[in-house]
């Protein structure tokens, strides 16, 4: 009789198939050599937020070029900043590229994960969301040594508790869950929030609607993106000769890096002139409207709330058609919104209310060592050793955890040191179960109170802290819960050595590691710019090359326009 063992058994689980999951997924192929794994994922296809958030306007607020795994480039990007479907092809291409798909399992909620002490494994209950194949079987169970998690920060969609919202009689869609099907032309449309999201969709959805309200609770800084296409030239450029695409990207890293300042450390110069840069941009791109402006000044230093990029949010922002409502939202009717003194009626409402960032795995019920739930581990805010490793949770890694979000540069550069940190914890937990032994390895309860205390004083200077503006990235009790510290370069060091000694290990196979005193060299990806001998021979080089590439002066200009902007 056929029968398929590898159904219910699996020595890693990956949940979701974003960026987090693609990439362990990846790693446990070019690092640890083993396909021993299934991804887990409630959508239909991968690209976890880039496959669920698909509403007009919809694209990364870091450059193409550094929005890329490193390993896994692409030189074709047709634009300085990608959008979400360019976005999403691409992720589609990397994942058939490393043969992901015989790996994903689609329409595949994660319901709860489990640890058992016994088998010193994790039993993972999901539940089949795919019409067809919840005919026959609705849920069922996988055991594993190890557990990962990529669901990230900006999975479940925040749907704002006001009253009356489930009476509204029109049209509401959250902007994650965008129905193209719906004629945007001729509508009185109502959007509520003016994040990052609602500041993409705004000037799309005014280009076709009658008329466009938007509801603001707390104004945003705005600085310009300047956005452009790439040139087909340049993107040749990029394709054959990978040394000026690397240079390009390590010139990239090295502004964002810079932007570190600027974004998040309070009143230092940089943080002022980020402020000065979008008070001039809204002059220059509202000059007739003074009330318009103040209303959209924010009270707070940039980088307390997302710092949004954006060329085109206030010319959208003084149109006749579309207004500014700033009063208090009092309840969503059956026809529309009621303000103070105000009730107005609308066929369409879009929530850009943001995601359910606090909360992390929710709603996955975890449960740990000693029947520890999630929840409890995390009764006093969500914390994670190196953001990757939680108490009373063995053999369980988690990317884009606590304390891992940036304001100043690309997510995946984190992901991936993440990524590799995790894959090495897996090599010995697969090792010990291939020899009939099993290995359970914990962050020690110490070394993850330790490195909270100290990334939490580091917070406490920094913008994220300021009790100036609420965001998505603390809690209510004002602990910054979600984002990290310092700078990508940092972080990936601390993550490029893996210390047994930061962990409990248990089990019949601790032998597994050899010298538990001696940390493991991970090392890390170096995307930044760093002057050696060898670099500047590879840089003239590369310039040598390029330059005879580019004999007609229009590339070279564009070419010296990104070395100086
Ligand atoms: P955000 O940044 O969390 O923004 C949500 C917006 O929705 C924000 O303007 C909120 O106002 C507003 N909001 C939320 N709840 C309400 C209620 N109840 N009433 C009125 N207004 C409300 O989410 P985004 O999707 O824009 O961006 C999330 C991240 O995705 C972004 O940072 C990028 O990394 C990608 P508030 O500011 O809280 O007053």
């Amino acid at each position: 009789m056929a029968t398929r063992p590898s159904h219910n058994n699996a020595g890693v689980v990956i949940i979701g198939a974003g960026i987090s999951g693609m990439c362990t997924a990846i790693d446990m192929i070019r690092r640890n050599s083993s396909r021993d794994f299934v991804i887990l994922e409630k959508g239909s296809q991968v690209g976890g937020t880039w496959n669920d958030n698909k509403y007009p306007g919809c694209c990364s607020d870091v450059w193409s070029h550094l929005y890329s795994y490193s390993f896994d480039s692409n030189p074709s990007w047709s634009r300085e900043y990608p959008g979400q479907e360019e976005i999403h092809a691409y992720l589609v291409a990397v994942a058939e590229r490393w043969g992901l798909f015989r790996h994903l399992r689609f329409n595949t909620a994660v319901k709860e994960a489990t640890w058992n002490e016994k088998t010193k494994q994790w039993n993972t209950r999901v539940q089949i969301c795919g019409e067809k194949e919840a005919e026959f079987a609705r849920e069922y169970t996988i055991a594993s040594d190890f557990l990962v998690s990529g669901v990230g920060q900006l999975n479940m969609p925040q749907y704002p508790a006001i009253p009356g919202i489930d009476d509204f009689q029109g049209r509401m869609m959250h902007s994650a869950r965008w129905d193209w099907s719906y004629e945007l032309a001729g509508k009185k449309v109502a959007i509520i929030g003016n994040g990052a999201t609602a500041a993409q969709i705004i000037p799309e959805v005014a280009k076709v609607c009658d008329t466009l309200t938007v509801f603001q609770r707390t104004p945003n800084w705005v600085v310009p993106r300047g956005d452009t296409p790439i040139s087909e030239r340049m993107r040749a450029i990029y394709k054959y000769v990978p040394l000026v695409r690397k240079r390009y990207r390590a010139h990239l890293m090295d502004l964002r890096e810079r932007f570190f300042e600027a974004a998040i450390v309070d009143d230092s110069e940089a943080n002022n002139r980020l402020r000065a840069d979008s008070v001039a941009m809204m002059e220059r791109q509202i000059p007739d409207n003074p009330e318009l402006r103040a209303r959209l000044t924010p009270n707070y230093p940039p980088g307390c709330k997302r710092v949004i990029l954006s060329d085109d949010i206030f010319p959208a922002l003084n149109q006749k058609h579309v207004s500014l409502e700033t009063r208090h939202i009092q309840q969503i009717t059956k026809n529309g919104i009621k303000v103070e003194g105000h009730d107005q009626e609308f066929d369409l409402i879009i929530l850009a209310t943001g995601f359910r960032t606090l909360e992390f795995m929710y709603p996955i019920k975890i449960t740990g060592a000693g029947g520890r739930s999630l929840q409890d581990i995390w009764k006093h805010g969500a914390k994670a050793y190196l953001g990757v490793t939680v108490a009373a949770l063995p053999n369980f890694g988690m990317l884009y955890g606590p304390n891992t979000n940036l304001g100043h540069n690309s997510i995946i550069l984190m992901i991936e040191a993440q990524s590799h940190y995790i894959s090495t914890l897996i090599v010995p937990v697969l090792a010990a179960r291939k020899q009939h032994l099993s290995l359970a390895i914990t962050p020690r309860a110490a070394r993850l109170e330790e490195y909270n205390a100290e990334l939490q004083s580091r917070l406490q200077n920094l913008t994220f802290s300021s009790a100036k503006c609420d965001s998505w990235y603390k809690n209510a009790d004002g602990l910054v819960t979600n984002n990290w510290c310092g700078t990508v370069v940092e972080y990936q060091t601390k993550l490029s050595e893996l210390d047994w000694g930061d962990f409990d290990l248990s089990g019949t196979g601790k032998s597994i590691i050899i010298s538990p005193q001696k940390p493991v060299h991970l090392g890390r990806v170096v995307e930044e710019t760093r002057i050696s001998l060898l670099g500047l021979g590879a840089g003239i080089t590369t310039a040598a090359i390029a330059l005879r590439l580019l004999s007609q002066t229009s590339l070279l200009h564009a070419l010296l326009s990104k070395v100086h902007s």
